[in-house]
């Protein structure tokens, strides 16, 4: 940890001065990590053809030359990658994670020493992101990355669920109606840290911070479902204050994200939680959009034989025709060995389907954060005591239903539950891997550079990348595969109705 002093008060209980001018916080500069964690970002670079593209096509132009970027998005291997990706396209950036749980601490030391830095002259980018950090930690990183040295503020940011836009949102709405910001008022306890932030700066620092740090601000790229929505709705409402590009709903970035990566991800976690064997076994997913089919197949491949749950007659035809059978939770609830989640829905498998299910079955969710599965309704049977809760592993836990019969012996039976009923592909294993990552993030490039470019063109509005930026990130993924396109002629493309070098849809295609 870098130890500049400071006059800043400190923040809440964080034991860090609320300003601090450190020039980075990241929990492990030992050599050892940094060695391990460039090693892997190197690794990684290779995995994330579209990035390692854009460096070799771009890296002289500096299409980025001028753009300070601040980022908000998971401090992981991948995102080093990025990061060092839009250094090398010429933009000065600063980062913290979007979750306090998914910072890699060797991908945040070895992003702060940077390629050609060392431990003690780190020369990459300032880093402020710890795994495990309490929430008013997390939200003092976001002031670090969003505090410019020398200027009023970065002028685009790089968000993954919002947090980064709306901490500079509230502060400049307080900031304009002449408030300073009331913990008293707070909906939660998160709200009340943001609140006690916002309070705090405005005490400390100044009562012109935020306005001019928004007004300095081009635009943003926003990376899921989540800070997407909250984007539209502040469009609908009239309070964006920049524009806004939506990541998250290019076909290159969607379909990595929900289906090729829980493809890989799903058996990758379940065995890594359980090395139980897959094939064979009766698995049931429960929701077939893009995370159910990938989940599908992701057991499939192990011979596993799997049925689905639906609500949409669509989506249980699509199982159909694949052969998987669609069924209910209800029917399939006592001789199913594996129960996936995947609906975005909650309260797909309660606590009542729980004491139903074959002695060890396996439960995992990959789909909503943290409710698709009934944590809450076993945590209250294990305080009447019905229940009990055992830890295998971390992530692991045996839940032993002791008012059952049908487990050994004529005994309770107890039930496997991963990831605590959270993202299992991310408790029980690492995420997606690069090349998925590297889909979506240089979606997130593009995104800056055309935001770096054209901001000024598109109002305070919130766009999908157009379709010809789509495929060029599919195009710089194809030679990773020796993939060879066909190319169209002139009297074929006139014929069909498009350009010779694309677009080759119509918005509205689903692919
Ligand atoms: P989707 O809307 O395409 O698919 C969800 C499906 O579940 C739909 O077809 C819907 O009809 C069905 N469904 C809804 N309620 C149901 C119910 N009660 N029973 C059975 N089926 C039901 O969404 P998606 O893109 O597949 O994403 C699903 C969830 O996965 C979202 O919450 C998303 O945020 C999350 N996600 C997770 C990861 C990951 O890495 N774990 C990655 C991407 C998305
Ligand atoms: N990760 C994560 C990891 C651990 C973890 C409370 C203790 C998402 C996308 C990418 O969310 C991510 N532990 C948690 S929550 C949690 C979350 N808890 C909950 O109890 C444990 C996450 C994107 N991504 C990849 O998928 C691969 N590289 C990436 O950048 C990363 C992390």
């Amino acid at each position: 940890m870098s130890d500049r002093p400071n006059q800043s008060p400190e923040f809440l209980d964080t034991g860090l001065p609320l300003v601090s001018g450190m020039p980075w916080r990241v929990v492990d500069m030992s050599e050892a990590t940094v060695a391990f964690g460039r090693k892997e970002l190197e690794l990684a670079l290779y995995e994330m053809p579209g990035l390692a593209t854009l460096r070799e096509e771009m890296g002289s132009e500096k299409p980025l030359a001028g753009a300070k970027i601040m980022g908000s998005l998971h401090m992981t291997i991948q995102t080093g990658v990025l990061i060092e990706t839009l250094i090398a396209l010429g933009a000065e950036v600063r980062w913290v994670s979007c979750n306090i749980f998914s910072t890699q601490d060797h991908a945040a030391a070895a992003t702060v020493v940077g390629p050609s830095g060392s431990v003690d002259n780190p020369d990459g980018v300032p880093v402020f992101a710890w795994k495990g950090e309490t929430l008013a930690e997390y939200w003092w990183c976001t002031l670090q990355a969003l505090l410019w040295p020398g200027e009023v503020g970065p002028n685009l940011i790089l968000d993954d669920g919002g947090d980064a836009t709306l901490l500079v949102h509230l502060g400049a709405e307080l900031e304009e109606a002449g408030k300073i910001a009331d913990p008293a008022d707070a909906e939660s306890d998160e709200h009340r840290i943001i609140l006690e932030l916002l309070k705090a700066v405005s005490e400390n620092v100044g009562d012109n911070i935020w306005r001019p740090m928004a007004a300095n601000i081009i635009g943003v790229s926003e990376e899921t479902t989540t800070g997407v929505h909250r984007l539209y709705q502040r469009r609908d409402e009239g309070t964006l204050r920049f524009p806004a590009i939506n990541v998250n709903d290019s076909v290159t970035k969607s379909k990595f994200d929900n289906l090729y990566g829980c493809r890989h991800s799903l058996v990758d976690a379940i065995f890594r939680a359980t090395d139980v064997l897959m094939s064979g076994k009766r698995a049931l997913v429960c929701g077939f959009g893009d995370v159910g089919k990938g989940s599908a197949e992701s057991l499939r491949g192990q011979h596993a034989k799997v049925s689905i749950t639906e609500i949409d007659p669509i989506c249980a035809l699509q199982a159909s025709m694949m052969g998987i059978d669609v069924v209910t939770l209800d029917d399939v609830v006592g001789n199913t060995d594996v129960f996936v989640t995947a609906t975005g829905n909650y309260n797909i498998i309660t606590a009542q389907h729980m004491l139903q299910m074959k002695h060890n079955a396996i439960v995992c969710n990959i789909g909503h954060f943290d409710n698709e599965i009934d944590m809450a309704g076993l945590e209250a049977m294990r305080d009447t005591g019905e229940v009990t809760k055992i830890e295998v592993k971390p992530q692991v836990h045996e839940w032993k239903f002791h008012k059952t019969t049908h487990g050994p012996n004529g005994g309770g039976h107890s039930i496997i539950v991963l990831a605590e009923g959270r993202l299992v592909n991310l408790g029980c294993a690492t995420g997606h891997p690069s090349l998925v990552m590297s889909s979506s993030f240089t979606n997130q490039v593009l995104a800056q550079i055309e935001l770096h470019r054209n901001a000024a063109e598109y109002g305070r509005q919130v766009v999908t990348l157009p379709k010809y930026l789509d495929e060029r990130v599919a195009r710089l993924h194809l030679g990773k595969f020796d993939a060879k396109l066909t190319v169209l002629s002139k009297e074929q493309a006139d014929y069909i109705g498009v350009k010779q070098e694309g677009p080759y849809k119509a918005d509205h295609y689903r692919y």
